[in-house]
């Protein structure tokens, strides 16, 4: 009998590389899908299996966090060996003008998964995995910030989250629960949401590279961040579900950067050097013909911002054996590569006069 997974937020950036991870193991893998106006399955079409055809492997449920009754439906249907509960508001800044909404898919809706699993008498049999986050550190008590650091999140996503730690570590002790936190610093790929810094970064300098767009436009260019491939975090998800006992574990490459950092390593992975000049909302980034390609606007600051986040991977490292395997160079590299790939491709479309649906001007 294969093992079988339920994901939630399976159609997210680590929901799609999970799901690819888990049918390679063999598993029989279901994901929680909201309902969208648009199908918004980009990100694991390629994974789409006819459900007519025998020995389906990869099976989606419409379910909402916000609903208990499609997460106790779904779970009493597929009787999971392992749940993943990717599902979330994930944007921080976003989380400022949503919190509420924020509180009840992140935090309630990791409460409304672990009683289901409890309502329908799974605790022994149902393995739950919490995606849990480095904003729990928010204003960092101590560098670098391993599983021991003290938390103080510093928005209502981090918050959030921060219930949703707890109430995980809470079913473990109240009801003998396989249950535990991964805590993950930020992990990337050309898949990631485009509102996030890295992809909005490559995203955008593609585009200037071909003269598609003039200039990007950042926040908090000091901000610092332990930035890793997501493919090497979603193997560690998995890991940390096949242990004897539960634990939480922080996982993270150990290495930070800032957001200036970025963007000039990602420029010139495309043969642009930028030189920075001014510094807070008067900095800019320059190109080699004297062009302002980069501009501060004080509209992508945050209320309250998270300055620094810096990992320490030790315990994953001595007791599970995991090492990132993607360097944050190739990840840069690779972010660059595929974002400069759909804007030709893009181009080419259009100038063939087709418009290109699955890419945003
Ligand atoms: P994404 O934003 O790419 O994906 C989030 C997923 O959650 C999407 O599938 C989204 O669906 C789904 N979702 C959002 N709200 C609901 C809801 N109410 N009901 C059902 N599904 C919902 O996030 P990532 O893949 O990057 O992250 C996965 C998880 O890990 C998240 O919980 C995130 O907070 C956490 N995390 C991420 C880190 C990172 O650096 N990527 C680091 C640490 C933690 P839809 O496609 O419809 O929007
Ligand atoms: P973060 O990721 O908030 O760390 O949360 P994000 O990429 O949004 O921001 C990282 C840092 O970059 C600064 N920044 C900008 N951010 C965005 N989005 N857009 C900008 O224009 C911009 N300019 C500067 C931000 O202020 C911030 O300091 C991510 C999410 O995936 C969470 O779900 C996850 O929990 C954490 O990582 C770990």
């Amino acid at each position: 009998m294969n093992k079988k997974a339920l994901i939630t937020g399976i159609t997210g950036q680590d929901g799609a590389y999970l799901a690819e991870f888990l049918l390679g193991k063999g598993y029989e893998v279901h994901g929680i899908k909201r309902r969208t106006s648009l199908f918004n399955t980009d990100r694991i079409d390629h994974l789409y299996q006819d459900p007519h055809e025998k020995h389906v492997r990869f099976i989606l449920h419409h379910g909402d966090m916000t609903d208990s009754s499609s997460l106790v439906r779904i779970i009493q249907q597929v009787q999971p060996d392992e749940i993943y509960n990717l599902a979330a508001q994930s944007h921080v800044a976003v989380s400022f003008e949503e919190p509420e909404y924020t509180a009840d898919s992140d935090a309630i809706g990791t409460l409304r998964l672990l009683e289901a699993i409890r309502i329908l008498g799974l605790e022994k049999k149902t393995r739950f995995y919490q995606a849990s986050t480095s904003e729990l550190y928010g204003k960092v008590q101590e560098i670098p910030q391993s599983e021991t650091t003290p938390f103080y999140p510093r928005s209502p996503y981090g918050v959030a989250k921060l219930y949703a730690y707890w109430i995980t570590v809470n079913y473990r002790e109240s009801y003998g629960m396989y249950a535990c936190n991964g805590i993950l610093f930020n992990h990337e790929s050309p898949i990631r949401g485009e509102t996030f810094v890295t992809r909005k970064i490559t995203r955008a300098l593609a585009r200037i590279k071909l003269g598609m767009q003039e200039c990007l436009y950042l926040g908090n260019m000091n901000a610092k961040r332990d930035w890793g491939h997501a493919k090497d975090y979603v193997r560690m998800q998995w890991m940390m579900l096949q242990q004897e006992e539960a634990e939480d574990f922080v996982i993270a490459t150990g290495v930070q950067y800032s957001v200036r950092d970025f963007v000039t390593i990602a420029a010139k992975e495309v043969g642009i050097e930028i030189t920075w000049q001014g510094e807070g909302v008067n900095e800019t980034g320059i190109d080699q013909k004297g062009k302002v390609i980069v501009r501060v606007d004080p509209r992508y600051f945050r209320p309250a911002e998270v300055e620094t986040l810096l990992g320490n991977p030790t315990k994953a490292k001595e007791k599970l054996g995991w090492v990132p395997k993607i360097s944050f160079e190739e990840l840069v590299a690779e972010m660059m590569r595929e974002d400069l790939n759909s804007a030709e491709k893009y181009t080419l479309i259009k100038q063939q006069g087709y418009k290109a649906y699955d890419y945003k001007e």
